[in-house]
This record gives C-alpha cells, sequence and structure tokens, in this order.
C-alpha cells in the first residue's frame, strides 16, 4: 500500500522517496486504515470531556495498534529508509499541559483497545501549549505552531452556531481517529472556529490580543490568565467546548432513536477535571428548549454525567465569579442559580453550596451535586477527598465516591518506547503481556536468573546511549553513559519539589569539593515547563540551569555530579528519556500528588523510584514490597496535620539548621550570582526559608538520606538489576486498560 500511495504522490519509488515524503505517505495510509476498522455502534455512548489531550506524536504508535508496525518497519528497511528516522518529522501535537492531558490520552488508546463505544471531545488548539526555549537560564515561552497543511485532523461536516450573550462563532469539527491495539477506531473529535487567527500573536512570544474571540479563541491552551481578560477567554474557552459537546451529544442520542428524556441510556459524560463542567448547565439549558420541564432536564443531566478530581490544590479548584460568567455566557446564569437554590433548598450549608458568599461559582460542587459519579485518581487520593477535602460531600454522597486509580497505556510506554525490552520480555515469557499486563508477573521467576539480570542491565545501557546520542544531537550536551541516570520530569510546581532535588544537587556539590567522590558519576535530569505567570516556578528553572552552568564548568565537580535540564519536555522526549532513567524521583508533598502517571512509566521501564509515601507511589510500594522502592519523608497524615495546626515553619529550619543554611545560601554565593539573576535567586531563597508551603525543609535531609543508600546500593548491579526486573513484574497493575474496565464497570456500564 505504502508502495502505490508513494508511486501516486510522488510518481517516485519508495527508495527514491525523502523521509518527509514518505512520512505524509505513511499518514495518508494510517488515517485510511484507521478510517476502515468501524468503530462500537451500542447504544449507549462515553463521552470523555477533556480540555487537554497529551496525545503525543501518532505514526508509531497508530502503527502498532493497527498492527502493521513491523511490517512497515521492515519494508521500510529493505529500501534503505528507517522508521525512527521518519517518525521524527511529526510535529508534535500540542494539546496539553501534564498528567492529566497525558492521562486522558492513554484512556483513548484502552477504550478503543477494550472495544468500547467512546469518543474524546476537546478543542484544537493551534498554538498549543507555549514551546519552553531557554535564554540567560531562563524559561521563555515562544508558541508552539504543531498544524501541518496534511495532519491526523479530518475537517468533518459538524458545525454549530455557538452564542456567548451577543457574540456568535461558528465551530467546526475536526476528527483525529484513535485505533484501539488490535480492535475498532473511535475518535477524537477537537472543535475549532474558521475565523481563528494566528497572526494575532506577536512574534516570537504568546502574546496578543485577548479581548478578540473571533480570532483568538482556540489559539492556545490555558491562556495567561493573570488579569480579567485572560480569565473570561477561559471561561469563552470553556463553554465553546462545552456547548459543542452537548449539541454533538444530543444530536447522536438523538440519531439512535433516543426522546432525549431517556438521554442517560444513551449518553454517559466524563467531566475530567472542572475544566468541562459548563456542560451540565448548558445541556440542561438544550434540554429545556427542547420543551423538558427544567426540574426534569436537571433529573436527567444528572444521570449522565460522572466527574473525576485530579488535584486537592484548593488553586486548582475553579471558581467562576458570577461576573465574569454573566458577561460571557449570561445564558447559563438562570440554570446555575437554579442549582444552587435546589442544593440550599435541600442541605442548608454554605459549604456545599453552588455559589459562595462572595459570588462565586464553585464548578467542582456543581459536579458533585449534579452527576451519578465523584472519583479520585489513586487510592490515597480519593481517601483524602472522602476524610478531609470533600468530607461534607461524601456524608450527603457516600455511594456517589469511588477510585479509580490511574494508569498508563503500555503500548506507547513499553512496546514503543521500549522496543528492546518490549522484545525481550517477549521472548521470556510470550506476547500475552501484550493484552494482558498482569502477565508480565511471569517475569518474577526469573528474578534470580543471572542471565536475565545481565540482559536488562544491558538494556538500560543501551536506552542510556541512545538518550545521550538525542541529547548530544538535539541540546548539544554531553553527558557520561556510565553515570546514574536520576530523573525527574514532570509539571514544575513547588508541590512536587523539584527545588528539594536541587537542593540534593547543591548538597552533592560541597560534598564532592569536601573530596567525597562518588564511585559512579551522577547525572540528574530535570524537565518541566513552568506555566507562564508562576514565579516561583520559573525561579525553580533558573535555579536549576544556574547549577547546571557551575557544574558545567567545575573540573573538579563535573567528572562526579552533573545535572542535565531538558528543555521543552514533552512527550516524545518522555519517551526517549524513561526507558533511560535508573532513579526515578517522585518526591512530592505527601497528600498534594494525586496520583503521578511518570511514576508508573518509569517503573515499568526497570527504574527504581525514590519516592514520598504520596499518589500512586503508595501502590507501587505496596506492589514492589519495600526492598524494591526508597520511600521517605512526612507521611500524609502529618503533612496534612502541619496544614491544619499551622505548626510548619520553615525558617526554624533554616536558622537551626547549619547544613539547611548552607545549601539554601549557596544560591546567594558569589559564584552563583555571577551566573545568575540576583532578583530570582533571591526571591527563591526568600520563598523557601521564609514560607515554604510544601515543606521542603521538613523533607529534606531525610530526602539525602535515603538517595545515598539508593546510590550506594546501584553499586550491586545484580541486586539492581533484581529490583528492576521485579518493578517490571509488578507495573502491570498500572495498565490504563485495568483503569478503563473499572471505570465502565462502575460508572460507565457500556455494553
Ligand atoms: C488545573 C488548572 C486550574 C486553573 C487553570 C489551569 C489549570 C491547569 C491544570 C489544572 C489541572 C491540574 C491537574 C492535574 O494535571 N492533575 C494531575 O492529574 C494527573 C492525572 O490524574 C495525576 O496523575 C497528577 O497527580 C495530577 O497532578
Amino acid at each position: 500500500m505504502l508502495i502505490e500511495i508513494c508511486k501516486r504522490r510522488y510518481g517516485r519509488e519508495l527508495k527514491d522517496c525523502s523521509n518527509e515524503e514518505i512520512y505524509y505517505a505513511l499518514l495518508e495510509m494510517t488515517k485510511d486504515l484507521a478510517a476502515n476498522a468501524e468503530s462500537n455502534q451500542g447504544k449507549k455512548k462515553l463521552y470523555y470531556i477533556s480540555a487537554e489531550f497529551l496525545i503525543g506524536k501518532l505514526l508509531s504508535n497508530n502503527l502498532i495498534n493497527l498492527g502493521v508496525f513491523d511490517e512497515v518497519k521492515k519494508l521500510l528497511e529493505e529500501n534503505g529508509k528507517s522508521l525512527y528516522e521518519i517518525e521524527e518529522i511529526e510535529p508534535e501535537p500540542s494539546l496539553g499541559n501534564g498528567g492529566l492531558g497525558r492521562l486522558a490520552a492513554c484512556f483513548l488508546d484502552s477504550i478503543a483497545t477494550l472495544g468500547l463505544n467512546g469518543d474524546g471531545i476537546g478543542l484544537n488548539y493551534h498554538l498549543g501549549l507555549f514551546k519552553q526555549e531557554f535564554e540567560h537560564n531562563a524559561q521563555k515561552e515562544v508558541s508552539n505552531p504543531w498544524i501541518e497543511k496534511e495532519s491526523w485532523l479530518t475537517k468533518t461536516d459538524k458545525s454549530y452556531e455557538i452564542f456567548f450573550g451577543e457574540r456568535r462563532v461558528v465551530s467546526r469539527m475536526y476528527d483525529i481517529a484513535i485505533p484501539g491495539y488490535h480492535n475498532r477506531t473511535n475518535k477524537l473529535h477537537l472543535f475549532d472556529i474558521e475565523s481563528v487567527d494566528e497572526s494575532i500573536v506577536e512574534k516570537d512570544s504568546i502574546t496578543f490580543d485577548k479581548n478578540c474571540i473571533e480570532k483568538n479563541l482556540t489559539l492556545f491552551l490555558y491562556p495567561d490568565d493573570s488579569d480579567n481578560e485572560g480569565r473570561m477567554l477561559r471561561i469563552y474557552q470553556q463553554y465553546f467546548m462545552v456547548s459543542n459537546a452537548a449539541r454533538l451529544i444530543l444530536d447522536e442520542a438523538r440519531e439512535k432513536g433516543s426522546n432525549l428524556h431517556d438521554l442517560y441510556d444513551y449518553a454517559v459524560i466524563q467531566i475530567n477535571d472542572t475544566h468541562p463542567t459548563m456542560v451540565i448547565p448548558e445541556l440542561i439549558r438544550l434540554l429545556n428548549q427542547e420543551g423538558i420541564l427544567l426540574d426534569e432536564a436537571v433529573e436527567i443531566v444528572s444521570k449522565t454525567c460522572a466527574y473525576t478530581n485530579h488535584t486537592i490544590l484548593a488553586e486548582a479548584l475553579e471558581k467562576w465569579p458570577i461576573y465574569y460568567l454573566d458577561r460571557v455566557v449570561p445564558q447559563l446564569l438562570p440554570i446555575i442559580r437554579l442549582l444552587d437554590k435546589k442544593v440550599n433548598d435541600a442541605y442548608h450549608d454554605e459549604d456545599v453550596a453552588i455559589i459562595d458568599k462572595q459570588n462565586r461559582v464553585h464548578m467542582a460542587n456543581i459536579d458533585i451535586h449534579y452527576g451519578i459519579s465523584v472519583n479520585g485518581v489513586a487510592y490515597l487520593h480519593t481517601e483524602i477527598l472522602k476524610n478531609e477535602q470533600l468530607h461534607k460531600f461524601y456524608k450527603l454522597y457516600p455511594n456517589k465516591f469511588n477510585n479509580k486509580t490511574n494508569g498508563i497505556t503500555f503500548r506507547r510506554w513499553l512496546l514503543h518506547c521500549n522496543e528492546e525490552l518490549s522484545t525481550y520480555i517477549e521472548s521470556l515469557i510470550g506476547s500475552d503481556f501484550k493484552e494482558n499486563a498482569e502477565k508480565l508477573q511471569d517475569l518474577l521467576k526469573y528474578q534470580d536468573d543471572s542471565e536475565v539480570l545481565d540482559k536488562l542491565l544491558a538494556i538500560k545501557s543501551e536506552k542510556k546511549h541512545q538518550l545521550a546520542e538525542f541529547l548530544k544531537k538535539t541540546q548539544g550536551i554531553t553527558v557520561n553513559e556510565n553515570s546514574i541516570f536520576d530523573v525527574q520530569v514532570k509539571r514544575l510546581h513547588e508541590y512536587k519539589r523539584q527545588q528539594m532535588n536541587a537542593l540534593y544537587v547543591i548538597y552533592k556539590y560541597l560534598d564532592i569539593k569536601k573530596g567525597n567522590k562518588p564511585s559512579t558519576p551522577i547525572t540528574v535530569f530535570f524537565g518541566a515547563k513552568a506555566a507562564p505567570a508562576y514565579e516561583t516556578a520559573k525561579d525553580i528553572i533558573h535555579l536549576i540551569l544556574c547549577l547546571e552552568e557551575l557544574i558545567r564548568n567545575d573540573s573538579e565537580v563535573s567528572p562526579y555530579l552533573n545535572i542535565v535540564m531538558i528543555e521543552n519536555y514533552n512527550v516524545s522526549k518522555a519517551a526517549k528519556i524513561i526507558p533511560a532513567c535508573d532513579i526515578s524521583e517522585q518526591i512530592s508533598l505527601a497528600s498534594q500528588e494525586a496520583s503521578g502517571t511518570g511514576n508508573m512509566k518509569f517503573m515499568l521501564n526497570g527504574a527504581v523510584t525514590l519516592g514520598t509515601m504520596d499518589g500512586a507511589n503508595v501502590e507501587i510500594a505496596e506492589l514492589v514490597g519495600k526492598e524494591n522502592i526508597y520511600t521517605f519523608g512526612a507521611s500524609s497524615e502529618e503533612v496534612l496535620a502541619h496544614y491544619k495546626n499551622a505548626d510548619y515553619n520553615s525558617a526554624d529550619y533554616y536558622v537551626n539548621d547549619d547544613d539547611i543554611k548552607e545549601w539554601l545560601d549557596f544560591m546567594l554565593r558569589k559564584d552563583i550570582l555571577k551566573i545568575g539573576d540576583a532578583k530570582k535567586l533571591l526571591n527563591l531563597h526568600k520563598e523557601i526559608a521564609g514560607k515554604d508551603w510544601f515543606m521542603t525543609l521538613l523533607d529534606v535531609k531525610d530526602y539525602i538520606r535515603v538517595k545515598e543508600i539508593a546510590l550506594k546500593e546501584y553499586e550491586d548491579r545484580k541486586a539492581w538489576a533484581k529490583k528492576m526486573l521485579i518493578n517490571i513484574a509488578k507495573a502491570g497493575f498500572f495498565s490504563s486498560d485495568r483503569t478503563i474496565a473499572q471505570y465502565n464497570q462502575d460508572i460507565w456500564h457500556l455494553s
């Protein structure tokens, strides 16, 4: 097929085509193959609505899922071409930010793989999340155009008129096919406007006129919301997403014979965090327009929607001032007030109200009252929701609350990103693990097999070599392939505590200077984007980049310790970094990381976790046993008690502990200030020594202690390889196929 496409498109043989030409031919072929695999046409359908879908590059994954990867790779090789080089040409869709978006992408893969009738709905951001560049040791944001003339997007004939008060835009739906692994194909529907105009963005920046909704609506994911216009634009985007979704859902239900009174027999909507919450009042409004009385419309919608919570951070729980909603979507206000009134009449309790005393609408509260299910994303997280953060709601609706521990798709995070490991596993235990991840446990019988352990180490070395080559080529950085690869890649946030890892580097630097040279050198990798308006996060990036420069130029230290900050960390880079990792840093303040999914990807690829008892780390620890994970730090109970009693004071640590003082003051030393920006470094110093909301100084010493143990135990290569094997073997639980099967069984009930 590929040969014919090349002939037709370019009038040439495959071997005479450029990599770029072959990429577009493969894109056409893959889209055709996916379109031919029919979707499940069951009566009831799931709609997974999300502001983010961090889908990553699609070519190789789609080839794997369609069952033609090996064949295509071989054909290309026979013609002197490399699929690995060709896949580099594909631009990475920039439709997500972090874990929440990547989870949505893994879920789409698993929903299709399990043959379930379910599509994703989101927005087609033309410039996506910003692209990160480093300049003067600081993050710079530039726009990230990713849509080419020919792409995975297929224009459909679906289009709606969407009204914002007086304003009106016309939408257009684009589809991306989501082929399941050896199964049917589902869709990701991305709504857009035809009047979007990329030229309004200032060159080399992410600055644009926020008032011009007709041109800017689908430009950026999470546009800067530090001013009124920015916050309003977010509401425009959210309403645009859910109004289109609601119209599509009603159209499809009607086509299948629904009279809309029975909508819940035809549709179930998973609301991914609060960004799509307005789908609830919007559906109620639309049903009412169709002649259904308001009270009944509320009942119908309440049986159709389910909500997933992804964070307990107060600032991430959306509360929109009524004033904004009234300006942008006045048509929803009567419905929201009705929803509020019903809650007040029933419960007379401000803490569970929809509209608070300050006239803000609590989006999560709408989801909880007017939905069938509320789920957390890891055991500990769900317990905290039930017992702490959403306790009052839990008392009202105990049966709505449930846990769905996150998962990852093994197609992308093992089969594709680590073919060497996947092939080797297959040679040991056969191919069943590809369909049933729990089968990975069959590896346990090799845990004392020297040959197997050696081979695991050899594969890890090969992946480290590949990453080193990639970094040399793309970032001009040389890394020591024989060093320990210690990796922390994730969104930048104080609760994730990249700053604590930076303090470790400072500790180690000083220790090496004292003459304590580690037997095996260490490379500490970071990869993280900071939200453009989040100054402390940007200051942490600055510190890391300054340390990187300082150490690189210090010939006494750099043979033993190095930092690498990876620029513009994204899904394709993750696929190269994760298989090369020895130590997986999962060091959030206990109670704050809802789940984490990177932790699962690292484990699956044979890294050993160094982490707190937070999020899904708790479940990882339980699965692998304490010999095979390094845990440290305060427990979530202790942390929550500190918050409740307001008795954590970072200044006490700074003033009373000479080591901590030395590490923190390091960032204000002359040699660092020479490299960095004094204002940024001072701000960060002040933040940690004087505030430290996420308790870095509470855990930093225990962290360093346990990290040193891990580094020492790395030296016993056989014992370490056994830990690697056990981590791989126990990762099966974290397949998103398991997670999705649970969503379906407990919430969606699709046939
Ligand atoms: C919230 C907000 C609210 C204000 C506007 C910008 C913005 C952007 C993103 C978010 C949601 C952040 C929540 C998130 O990504 N949570 C992550 O979800 C993962 C999947 O469940 C989970 O593994 C991570 O622990 C959790 O941090």
